[in-house]
């Protein structure tokens, strides 16, 4: 099994305000919603909490989602108590993918051997940071691109 983050951060690693993320790019949703289209999806209470209802859970893939109270449930959510519990549940899978929030890629970040970043370059404020990657990972970064919107970005990928 690969464990895999992915997150999308601005200038400043900002990944997050107010419970949820501070710009709008249709293009990246996208991204997201295809790499990790049928695998199971890892996610922080808060970030469970940050979806639209009616997205929640992510349609067509196991969502586990992580939190300390021992009472905690929601429809079509697997409840873990720790990033190693949410792996085992995830079972068999090819590539199990965290996707936010930051309490949840420091956590996982030891154990992970593939990080997807979409780059947005845009100045916003925030409360929430993607982690430091630190050393010893090959880093592949796209061409920017430029969305419908005019917000540019781009997609990195970071391998160890
Ligand atoms: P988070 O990581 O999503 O969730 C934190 C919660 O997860 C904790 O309160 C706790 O739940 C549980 N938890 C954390 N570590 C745990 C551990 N080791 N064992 C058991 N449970 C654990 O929260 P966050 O760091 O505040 O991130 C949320 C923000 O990130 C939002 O603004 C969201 O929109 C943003 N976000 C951005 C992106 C992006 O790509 N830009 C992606 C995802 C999320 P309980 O309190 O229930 O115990
Ligand atoms: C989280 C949503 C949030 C608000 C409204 C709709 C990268 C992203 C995340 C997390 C962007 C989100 C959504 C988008 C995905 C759709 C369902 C609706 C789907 C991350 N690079 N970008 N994120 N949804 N971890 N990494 O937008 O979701 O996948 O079906």
């Amino acid at each position: 099994m690969a464990l895999a983050l992915i997150w999308a951060e601005a200038h400043d690693s900002v990944i997050g305000a107010d419970g949820g993320i501070p710009w709008h790019l249709s293009e990246d949703m996208r991204h997201f919603r295809e790499l990790t289209a049928g695998s199971p999806v890892v996610m922080g209470r808060r970030t469970w909490d940050s979806l639209p209802e009616r997205f929640r859970p992510l349609p067509g893939r196991t969502n586990i989602v992580v939190t300390r109270q021992a009472d905690w449930s929601a429809p079509g959510a697997e409840v873990a108590h720790s990033v190693e519990d949410a792996l085992a549940r995830a079972g068999a899978a090819e590539t199990v993918w965290v996707m936010g929030g930051a309490q949840l890629y420091a956590a996982a970040l030891p154990l992970a051997d593939r990080v997807e970043v979409t780059e947005v370059d845009l100045d916003v404020a925030g409360d929430t940071r993607a982690p430091e990657l630190g050393d010893g990972w090959t880093v592949r970064a796209g061409e920017w691109l430029e969305a419908a919107s005019g917000l540019r970005y781009r997609f990195t990928t970071y391998l160890r």
